[in-house]
């Protein structure tokens, strides 16, 4: 896999790029890491590469230009047409299976806009997928891009260990993972759950699996319709709900 990142702070990219788990899938081979500063491609002297806005309004746009040949200067080096993913709050959220999606090609541009955003006409010609990483306003496209090519390397083959799959993780059966423990036994008064030390695993699942799904009742409910209950699981959930009116409804007696 080889990102190539269209921006005006490259080492924003290669910084964070370069450290933790994506740092040695670069040392192994298993992605590349291109920055390019769009900077170099500016036209003029002064090496400018933004202006105020036709009909005016607040902050300056970064020209069609320099942003058109800095593209140009990586898909020339391409054999075959390559996606170019667009860093805007105007775009549809990132999920887990646009980055499952994202991770099939072999090659992926990633544009980053700065200043109040990017002339349109450019956009029109070499965006093919607009993407946004939530609603709340950033001030640059990097910090998203780095988001989705961290999530995108962990499903390319070599990126993880052989242990960890990219796939088997909270979001995969549609469930939020469940807590971990690990040594000392009692940490701050407060035990380890004693089914994790009984050594039975078919316990230990069970009660794992338990736990995702109070996780995911109490903090993302609306990931439930789609994942995958069984209808013993689907009457435990009825059950805490239940549960939870009933404690809620106490503690209001009491103030
Ligand atoms: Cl992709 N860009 C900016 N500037 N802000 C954002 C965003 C992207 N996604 C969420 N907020």
């Amino acid at each position: 896999m080889n990102f190539h990142v269209l921006t005006l702070f490259p080492e924003m990219i290669c910084q964070a790029m370069q450290s933790s788990i994506t740092g040695r899938a670069i040392e192994n081979g298993s992605i590349t890491v291109e920055a390019v500063n769009i900077r170099d491609f500016a036209f003029n002297k002064h090496m400018k590469v933004d202006d105020y806005p036709y009909g005016g309004g607040a902050g300056m746009l970064m020209q069609a230009e320099p942003v058109y040949l800095a593209w140009e200067s990586v898909r020339k080096r391409m054999e075959a047409p390559c996606r170019t993913v667009f860093l805007t709050p105007q775009g549809k959220t990132f999920t887990q299976e646009m980055a499952r999606d994202l991770a099939q090609s072999r090659d992926l541009i990633f544009l980053c806009g700065h200043y109040e955003g990017i002339d349109e006409r450019v956009l029109e010609e070499i965006v093919t997928d607009p993407v946004s990483i939530g609603d709340y306003v950033l001030t640059g496209g990097e910090l998203p891009a780095l988001v989705m090519m961290d999530a995108i390397s962990r499903m390319v083959p070599g990126v993880l260990g052989n242990e960890e799959s990219g796939e088997n993780e909270s979001f995969s059966a549609g469930l939020l993972e469940y807590p971990q423990y690990t040594r000392p036994q009692v940490w701050h008064g407060k035990e380890v759950p004693e089914v994790l030390m009984s050594g039975h695993h078919g316990n230990v699942d069970a009660w794992r699996r338990e736990q995702s799904i109070i996780r995911t009742l109490r903090t993302r409910p609306d990931l439930l319709p789609q994942s995958d209950l069984s209808n013993k699981e689907w009457n435990f959930v009825r059950q805490l709900k239940k549960q939870w009116k009933e404690e809620a409804a106490k503690k209001n007696e009491n103030v």
